[in-house]
């Protein structure tokens, strides 16, 4: 029996941007930069020095409103830098300044990086999860969604989120809770159990010996959804109670599963929570303290997304993630990505919590 009050979640919706600025992108993946003094650096770094506008009369660096003269030519350009020449590729940015959305993952404890993987990721990992053109296919779980395909790997080392989680959570030293898993969420029979309203670790009871984090100390995890299909509220879009993270646990009743009622009880779905509708590609970033939960998917179609978790240096990953990390260095899914890319991954998947001394 559906209640009045069921499937009336808030609409958070982010609009597909008009236009997006870009990345200068070195061989290596280092990105062209401009530094205070005005002069050009390269950098592994996604802040504001290295967001570029690209027009029919050449480069215009965001920040400073500086134009630069360059001879653009076949979605690429060469430039000297520190007395080399070297050749960019002009590639996919985000849609506004790095240090905006910082601001408001810092004000609102997240943030919607919309559009931010171009199309052809957006495909090879529909492609993954068997979802939208590729609906027909079965997902492959024999081997970790990394070694599949390069655009899984080019998802997570997409750099402005990886510096917006560094910067949020104030340290450069971050590893992956799990290897990058797919949820992939089919339409729901309006009877089988759902998943309850939960933070995610080190907030709660995990395997591994973490001891449940204190939700008022220093921040110990950022969670990174990316929306693999467009998501909507009919589609089963995650559900968040949006400013939870500073806030206490869920009430009891928003569980009823998990407090005395049947395990199909459905979660709370009423006006105080909200979805956050945005187009497929675009990444959400969340303070891991914050209630959530997978939407109701209303849809006759799968919805797909990809979950990761970057947590501080002391807690204890679900998975041991450095099984999979030599896995995928002995597959081409490695050898197609730029050395920025196969760094920032390595170290994501072999750095293991500090043990104390
Ligand atoms: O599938 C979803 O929409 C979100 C699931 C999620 O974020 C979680 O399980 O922690």
């Amino acid at each position: 029996m559906t209640v009045q009050s069921e499937f009336q979640e808030r609409e958070v919706r982010v609009e597909q941007p008009s236009r997006y600025f870009k990345f200068l992108v070195a061989r290596d993946g280092a990105m062209l930069g401009l530094d205070d003094a005005q002069g050009l650096l390269l950098s592994d770094e996604a802040d504001d020095r290295v967001i570029w506008d690209v027009d029919h009369d050449g480069l215009k660096h965001v920040a400073s409103n500086r134009k630069i003269s360059a001879e653009l030519k076949n979605g690429n350009c060469s430039l000297e830098v520190a007395g080399n020449v070297e050749i960019f590729n002009i590639e996919h940015g985000p849609e506004k300044l790095p240090s905006e959305y910082l601001a408001h993952l810092k004000r609102e404890g997240w943030v919607c990086l919309t559009c931010i993987l171009n199309a052809d990721i957006v495909k090879s990992l529909q492609r993954v999860a068997g979802s939208d053109a590729y609906e027909h296919l079965t997902m492959n779980n024999d081997s970790p969604k990394i070694c599949q395909d390069v655009a899984v790997g080019r998802a997570i080392s997409e750099p402005v989120s990886l510096w917006l989680i560094r910067q949020y959570m104030e340290t450069r030293d971050l590893h992956l809770g799990h290897p990058p898993g797919f949820a992939v969420l089919r339409p729901y029979d309006g009877e089988s159990p759902v998943q309850g309203w939960h933070s995610d670790i080190p907030y709660i009871p995990s395997v591994g010996g973490n001891l449940v984090a204190d939700r008022k100390g220093p921040i110990k995890a950022v969670q990174r959804n990316v929306c693999v299909s467009d998501f909507n509220k009919e589609n089963g879009a995650t559900a968040y109670k949006l400013g939870s993270h500073s806030a206490d646990n869920p009430p009891p009743e928003w569980n009823p599963a998990r407090n005395g009622g049947p395990p199909n009880a459905r979660p709370y779905s009423g006006p105080e929570a909200d979805v956050v509708e945005a187009p497929a590609g675009s990444i959400v970033l969340y303070d891991a303290r914050t209630w959530h939960r997978a939407g109701f998917n209303h849809s006759n179609r799968k919805r797909a997304a990809m979950l990761q978790s970057f947590q501080a240096a002391d807690v204890i990953p679900k998975r041991d993630t450095r099984p999979v990390c030599k896995r995928w260095q002995a597959t081409p899914a490695y050898e197609q990505l730029n050395l920025r890319q196969q760094r920032e991954i390595t170290e994501l998947l072999m750095n293991q919590p500090d043990t104390p001394t």
